[in-house]
């Protein structure tokens, strides 16, 4: 029952399923897999959802840092362009509005998705990432492509990534060879999280999984998108 999960997780699903964030169809998604459902983090556009969109970031980030003490207190919080950028800015305030002693002096900043040659230049706005820890907040991981691109991008703006929160963990596997001609070989995989988190030694988190999302709609959702997601669960399901 939705009794285990824990109340911010499952208000912040009730939100997104309030105001269809999440929503049910068919989606192709980046990588090329047909999806029954989607996250649309753009549609958190009025007040009290960007609120309690931020809310659920804030005690995801606080309780992270509070389990890997060895993580340092960010300097930055990053959302790449263009989803991550309100999502930044608000969480932000979010924190600062629980312990405005311990972030006042932390910044956002987000990066442009083309480069400036004119005026103040550069692809960041918001606080200079060299020689600072950033944490990134993005809204979905799917294959970690998104991911990977953001990781490089504060890597190459001289940055030290401490942490990467997503909103929406899909728990999917890495695609195989193939998987962009269409081809799904069907192997188990690890997963894109876990794939990237050994690769750049970073830490990650996230406000819910899949897996919560599909426990909370057995209680309230259609059986029928229920059993689509449980279907495609067990065909994209990560290995680890
Ligand atoms: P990956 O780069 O494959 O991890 O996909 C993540 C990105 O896909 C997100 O940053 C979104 O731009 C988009 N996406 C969603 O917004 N919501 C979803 O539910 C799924 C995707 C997706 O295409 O996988």
């Amino acid at each position: 029952s939705s009794l285990t999960i824990p109340a911010y997780k499952t208000a912040f699903l009730e939100s997104c399923l309030s105001a269809n964030v999440l929503t049910f169809g068919t989606y192709t998604l980046k990588s090329g897999r047909q999806s029954p459902y989607f996250f649309n983090a753009g549609s958190f556009h009025s007040a009290p959802l960007l609120s309690a969109i931020a809310q659920a970031y804030a005690h995801t980030i606080v309780s992270f840092l509070t389990a890997n003490p060895s993580v340092p207190k960010p300097d930055v919080i990053f959302g790449p362009a263009y989803k991550g950028i309100p999502l930044a800015c608000a969480t932000l305030l979010e924190l600062h509005r629980l312990d405005p002693e311990t972030w006042a002096n932390v910044s956002y900043s987000f990066d442009r998705k083309e480069v400036k040659d004119h005026g103040e230049g550069g692809s960041i706005v918001g606080a200079p990432l060299k020689g600072k820890n950033v944490l990134v907040i993005d809204d979905v991981i799917t294959a970690g492509t998104a991911m990977r691109d953001t990781l490089v991008k504060v890597a190459r703006e001289g940055g030290t990534v401490v942490g990467f929160a997503v909103a929406l963990d899909r728990e999917e596997k890495m695609p195989g060879p193939k998987e962009k001609e269409g081809i799904d070989d069907g192997e188990a995989r690890g997963s894109a999280m876990g794939q990237i988190r050994g690769e750049f030694g970073v830490r990650t988190a996230s406000i819910a999984t899949l897996g919560d999302l599909i426990e909370l709609l057995r209680g309230k959702g259609s059986e029928e998108d229920v059993k689509r997601m449980e279907a495609y669960r067990a065909r994209y399901k990560a290995s680890d």
